[in-house]
């Protein structure tokens, strides 16, 4: 298979079975035990799948909103930000009972739907929290569509990045997050097996100095946690869960939630990983690892399966995870027409 066809792919279904491993945990659950993740995966195995028999794993909002973004992506060879405002909200209206959206901002989608989706789409989530916007990590779960669609073009990674999370999150936290976990799968992408989790996180950290430049006053959450990154990473010994979590956190925060995804996926890329996760390929280690550390799992889980897709290609992501994942189909379908639009336009 073409590299960058898999590695497209990779992104897509290592975010989906991400999302379907880490939901049955999410919020609830302040770490999970990797014998539960070892058994739940003995289960899935066990799982024989038939047109008859419904999923195995459900998706939840993370893979909806992500698969709408990139659906409008494709269908529109550019960013459409009202037709992807109304598509979030036709999506949530439709599968609200199913999908565990965030707190806020179903607000969002019902004050679009009440102006018919015709005036400005950044508006209601611009007046969210006082005027302060959502920080919630909704910006950063759906956002890698946006990394494959800008491949090459770091400039506009980041302006596209921005724009998809004010469309619900317009907290300079949120849109920041975005930005970076955009940038995180764009470097798994541009890598190659022999690259070190030194250089990506070079590559992040000159991220952070456009996204939070010295300059400002404002504080430096991303900036900080990549510091408390390295020193995991360059310590000797084992790094426990329970550091991670207070060092770099695992809530619904974008600040949280985003940097322990990246933070799943250098470790793992480091092979500092616990000792009990074992072997595993780097994807595996990558989904186990961040859906261990509790917290917002099912969150954690898609954005650390999306780098660690785009890093390894789709090849390694296990055949009986994939279907026991409900949409795994889907997910194949829209990362070959984003595919397309990529050859399409290395081509020009
Ligand atoms: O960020 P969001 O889309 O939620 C995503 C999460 C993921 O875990 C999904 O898997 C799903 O389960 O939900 O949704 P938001 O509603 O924008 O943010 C989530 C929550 O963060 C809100 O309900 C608030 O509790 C909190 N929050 C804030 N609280 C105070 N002040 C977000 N922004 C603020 C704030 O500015
Ligand atoms: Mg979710
Ligand atoms: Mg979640």
């Amino acid at each position: 298979m073409d590299k960058m066809l898999s590695k497209f792919r990779g992104a897509f279904l290592g975010g989906l079975v991400g999302d379907c491993l880490g939901a049955p945990y999410e919020v609830y659950w302040r770490e999970v035990k990797l014998q539960t993740l070892i058994k739940m995966d003995e289960e899935i195995k066990a799982f024989q799948p038939n047109p008859d028999k419904s999923w195995m794993l459900h998706y939840t909002d993370d893979t909806e909103m992500a698969h709408v973004m990139a659906q409008s992506l494709i269908s529109e060879n550019k960013f459409s930000p009202r037709k992807i405002a109304k598509q979030f909200s036709k999506a949530y209206f439709n599968s609200v009972s199913e999908r565990f959206y965030g707190g806020s901002v179903p607000a969002v989608f019902h004050q679009l739907k009440e102006s018919n989706y015709s005036g400005d789409p950044y508006s209601p989530a611009a007046a969210q929290f006082a005027g302060q916007g959502s920080y919630g990590n909704g910006s950063g779960m759906r956002v890698f569509p946006i990394a494959l669609f800008c491949f090459q073009d770091m400039e506009k990674l980041k302006e596209l990045a921005a724009c998809s999370a004010r469309l619900t999150h317009s907290h300079q936290d949120a849109v920041n997050g975005a930005i970076l976990q955009a940038a995180a799968v764009y470097f798994a992408l541009e890598s190659n097996s022999a690259t070190t989790w030194q250089e990506i996180w070079g590559k992040l950290k000159n991220v952070c100095k456009e996204i939070e430049p010295e300059t400002s006053n404002r504080e430096k959450p991303y900036t900080d946690r990549l510091t408390r990154m390295y020193l995991f990473l360059t310590s000797t010994g084992s790094i426990s869960n329970n550091e991670v979590v207070s060092k770099i956190g695992v809530d619904i925060q974008a600040t949280e939630a985003i940097s322990a995804a990246i933070f799943a996926f250098l470790c793992c890329l480091a092979n500092r990983q616990p000792e009990e996760i074992g072997s595993r390929d780097l994807l595996q280690r990558t989904v186990f690892y961040a859906i261990s550390l509790g917290g917002d799992t099912d969150t954690i889980g898609t954005m650390a399966g999306a780098i660690a897709g785009a890093f390894c290609g789709v090849e390694s992501v296990p055949q009986h995870w994939l279907v026991a994942c409900e949409g795994w189909n889907k997910a194949e379908e829209l990362a070959d027409g984003m595919h397309r639009l990529f050859v399409k336009k290395s081509k020009k």
